[in-house]
């Protein structure tokens, strides 16, 4: 062996000789089973150093589950369709295909590294055929189950990317997560998934994830929204139902008027043609707006009547039918019963158009009167010219208006208790290129016809001419798109819309259990064998969508019987970002406010290099806009994987932000310098000495260190990883070693191999060659994890304190074990004691077994 560490030369020399051996494969044997799984990556072409800690967490996990005796499963892929490919592709005259492939070639060799313990025999593309084939398959088995359709839907248009973009890729200012556009409504034929027939399970299931950080929880909880209360259907004078959803059912005889969405069915059915020229303009108006500015409290409120009227079904009243902005299309029926008197739009909405406000909850000591109030009352109180509900306390508790309510309505007929969600079936289609078809065909005389399995994959043809303009570039293509029915024949049309990326995703982890089946989605025995996920470990931005849609597919096709399962991931990690140091010029705006950290002369007055005004020195997620990213391959060339690794795992624990910190990344290198000279240094006896019968104390306190160790970084790792103590702890137990004095004895030795073996799934390449140095030839990793001597730890002596009247006056070293009485003879012999005591009269003793003596004289 060298006498340097020189990792440039062992890190490729061992990921070489384990590719070889094929030592991280999964294997399907009698062991217990363990899968680790990282969020695979875009291929955007260039790995982040986010990943590479995203990735090292998780390898982490899955190198100390394998020491510990489990087969693991720890797979890596490629989420490679979507936009970016296609973009890249118009921008550059590439073809998406051509780029993405390139791009998986480079973060692959990026990837390998690392040091990554991945089975890469197991290993997908999204964007492959022997992939995308299945994920047309489930696509399929969504339709047979009549939960994939197609409707005309007032969809979300990106005007940038050309495409629909779902309600949740649509951020909080109304525009589209890709290109950035404000997006638009529009009337479009779209294919939805109908993942509001799982909203329930997908809320009650949440609590059995215990493995899940709360926030990730509450996230999806409040994304699906359930709100409680009832259904009731107002008659219009034309005799239409017209259905609302409403969680106060109990202020039905306060409703005096309602308001349809401008995009709800009936609106044109409802319109008198009086009114049809301005019902038209308002609507055309609304479709211009964003769901968010739509849902703004405080805007002056707009609307038209349609002219016509429906009765209150509770007492029969006449209300006139508006249409709204406000009332959004995709929340509960698309219209609702306004009560001005309880709902500040509603009362809002009133007063703009000079409608009756009839109050129904009466604050107590209060007379509310309709005509006269300020604004609404939504609190407590006592139902007032509520028929059946007079007198009863509003509210939503047991024997409150609201369960009364819900009861009269159901024995009345006139309604029912229910829930609404707020999650919305899932829109899935794209009008976009890089993606996978929907393998359906367009039959004239058939309708919609799903293509036979046999005939799967529908293969994305590659002569497309992308100019990402005037919608779907599959469309354009003649060839592909005309076909004979597969049911009967007939000239019909392909379908040319593509799927949201996101379908991708929601099932590559079970595909990892069986990757190169070629006639099945996956045998289920392997997926039931490997799944669910013990660990998942992937950034929180896919809090809500990703995990959704997995928990979602997960559930239907355990319906399907293909699983035995409920929830794919057992547990959650949700790494904190990695953040570069950066400066900022807070009179600046924009891009131009952020000043990278080389164009700063003078880090200890940090000072604008163009106007000399000084600077706001922060830590920031890495990214090009600042300047402040790191990149990984610089690390790497400069101090080996492995110091990045010890870094990036001890600088803060794996659910927490990371500032980067060369200084930091120096110090992790010397440790590893320090490990290995210790480690070389020792020449291990031959034959291994073996544990002496009694040790002196020395060893006693060596070995109850070495032993310390393995019990916390244990429990470190099987807790919460914590692996910024456990690293911690193995600098500990190096410094323990290197002070050590009889540096032959049978505990160093112990405590050398003990160090090498629980570095191992940190810093993998170092182990292994200190480990060969050691004179073994199988591999560190193939070693079992330690498990700690109970009797190692026992404390066999401490320190008890002398007092004199109260007073510390010295401490001795006394057995552990000792008795009180024993406790008591130690201190009266000791010296100082003795000192202390000559010529006084002693009147008691108190002893605090464990802690001090304390004599009290006179
Ligand atoms: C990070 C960064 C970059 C990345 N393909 C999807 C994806 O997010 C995942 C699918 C399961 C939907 C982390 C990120 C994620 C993983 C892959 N990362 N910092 N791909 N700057 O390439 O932490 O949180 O963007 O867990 O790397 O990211 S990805
Ligand atoms: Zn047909």
């Amino acid at each position: 062996m060298e006498s340097r560490y020189n990792p440039g030369e062992i890190e490729p020399k061992w990921q070489q000789v384990w590719a070889d051996q094929g030592s991280d494969r999964a294997e399907e044997n009698e062991k217990p089973k363990y899968y680790a799984l990282s969020m695979f990556p875009y291929p955007s072409g260039n790995l982040h150093m986010g990943h590479v800690r995203n990735y090292t967490i998780t390898d982490v996990i899955a190198r100390v589950r394998r020491m510990q005796g489990y087969r693991v499963l720890h797979p890596m892929g490629w989420d490679a369709f979507g936009l970016p490919a296609e973009n890249a592709a118009i921008d550059r005259g590439v073809h998406p295909a051509t780029w993405t492939y390139q791009n998986i070639e480079t973060m692959k060799g990026q990837l390998k590294r690392l040091g990554l313990s991945y089975d890469w025999d197991r290993e997908v593309a999204t964007c492959a055929p022997d992939y995308y084939k299945w994920t047309q398959w489930i696509f399929i088995e969504y339709l047979k189950a009549g939960l994939a359709y197609r409707k005309e839907a007032a969809v979300n248009w990106d005007p940038v990317d050309q495409t629909v973009v779902a309600n949740e890729q649509v951020d909080a200012d109304g525009r589209s997560w890709r290109s950035g556009a404000i997006v638009e409504k529009r009337m479009l034929s779209q294919w939805f998934l109908k993942i509001t027939d799982y909203a329930e399970q997908l809320l009650t299931d949440l609590q059995t994830l215990d493995g899940w950080p709360e926030r990730v929880k509450l996230m999806q909880e409040n994304w699906i929204g359930k709100s409680t209360g009832a259904e009731v259907t107002f008659k219009t004078e034309d005799g239409a139902d017209l259905t609302v959803f409403t969680t106060r059912p109990d202020t039905l005889w306060g409703a005096t008027f309602m308001v349809l969405s401008p995009e709800h069915p009936l609106v044109d059915k409802l319109t008198k043609p009086e009114q049809a020229e301005a019902i038209q303009t308002y609507r055309t108006a609304a479709a211009s707006k964003s769901d968010l500015d739509r849902m703004v409290e405080d805007r002056e409120k707009t609307g038209v009547w349609t002219g016509s009227y429906a009765l209150n079904p509770v007492n029969g009243a006449k209300v006139p039918v508006w249409i709204a902005d406000y009332v959004l299309m995709g929340y509960g029926t698309g219209a609702i019963m306004a009560v001005p008197a309880h709902d500040q739009r509603d009362f809002e909405f009133a007063r703009q158009f000079g409608l009756p406000v009839v109050v129904v909850v009466q604050p107590e000591g209060e007379t509310l009167d309709g005509d006269a109030m300020a604004k609404a009352w939504p609190g407590d109180g006592v139902m007032v010219q509520s028929g059946p509900l007079d007198g009863i306390p509003a509210g939503k508790g047991p024997g409150q208006s609201v369960e009364k309510a819900i009861a009269w309505l159901e024995s009345e007929g006139k309604g029912k208790g229910t829930a609404t969600y707020r999650l919305r079936d899932w829109l899935i289609s794209r009008q976009r290129y890089w993606g996978v078809p929907i393998p359906v065909v367009h039959c004239p005389t058939c309708g919609i016809v799903p293509v036979p399995e046999s005939d799967l994959p529908v293969v994305l043809p590659d002569n497309v001419e992308l100019s990402g303009r005037g919608g779907s570039p599959l469309a354009k293509l003649e060839d592909w798109v005309n076909v004979p029915c597969p049911t009967c024949g007939t000239p019909a049309k392909r379908e040319t819309d593509t799927m949201d990326t996101f379908i991708d995703s929601s099932w590559y982890y079970l595909r990892y259990a069986d990757a190169r089946n070629e006639s099945q989605v996956f045998e289920p025995a392997k997926a039931n064998d490997w799944l669910p996920v013990d660990q998942y470990v992937g950034g929180i931005e896919h809090a809500i969508l990703h995990l959704l849609y997995s928990r979602f597919f997960t559930k239907f096709l355990r319906d399907r019987g293909l699983l035995n399962f409920d929830e794919p991931f057992q547990r959650l990690l949700t790494q904190g970002m990695v953040q570069g140091l950066t400066y900022r010029n807070p009179n600046r705006g924009g891009k131009d406010q952020w000043i990278p950290s080389d164009r700063v002369a003078d880090p200890s007055d940090p000072r604008d290099p163009d106007t000399g005004e000084p600077l706001e020195r922060l830590y920031a997620t890495m990214s090009k806009s600042k300047g402040n990213g790191v990149a990984p391959e610089d690390v790497i060339a400069k101090y080996g994987v492995d110091t990045a690794r010890m870094f990036i795992l001890f600088k803060a624990p794996p659910e927490k932000d990371l500032e980067w910190d060369d200084a930091d990344v120096e110090g992790q290198s010397r440790f590893l310098n320090r490990v290995w000279r210790l480690v070389t240094d020792y020449r291990a006896p031959s034959p291994a000495p073996t544990l002496p019968e009694t040790l002196t104390k020395a060893e006693k306190d060596l070995r109850r260190a070495v032993h310390l160790a393995i019990k916390d970084i244990t429990e470190d790792i099987d807790g919460d990883y914590q692996f910024n103590t456990a690293v911690s702890e193995l600098m500990k137990l190096s410094n323990a070693l290197s002070d050590a004095d009889g540096k032959t004895s049978a505990v160093y030795h112990e405590g050398i191999e003990t160090l090498v073996i629980l570095l191992a799934p940190f810093s993998p390449h170092i182990a292994e060659e200190l480990w060969q140095g050691l004179g073994y030839s199988e591999s560190v990793h193939q070693h079992p994890w330690p498990s700690h001597d109970p009797d190692a730890l026992v404390v066999d002596e401490i320190t008890l304190v002398i007092q004199i009247m109260g007073k510390t006056r010295g401490t001795i070293q006394v057995p552990a074990a000792a008795s009180k009485a024993e406790l008591e003879q130690f201190a009266t012999e000791s010296e100082v004691a003795q000192r202390y005591l000559e010529g006084k009269t002693l009147k008691k003793v108190i002893v605090v077994p464990g802690k001090l003596v304390n004599f009290v004289v006179t």
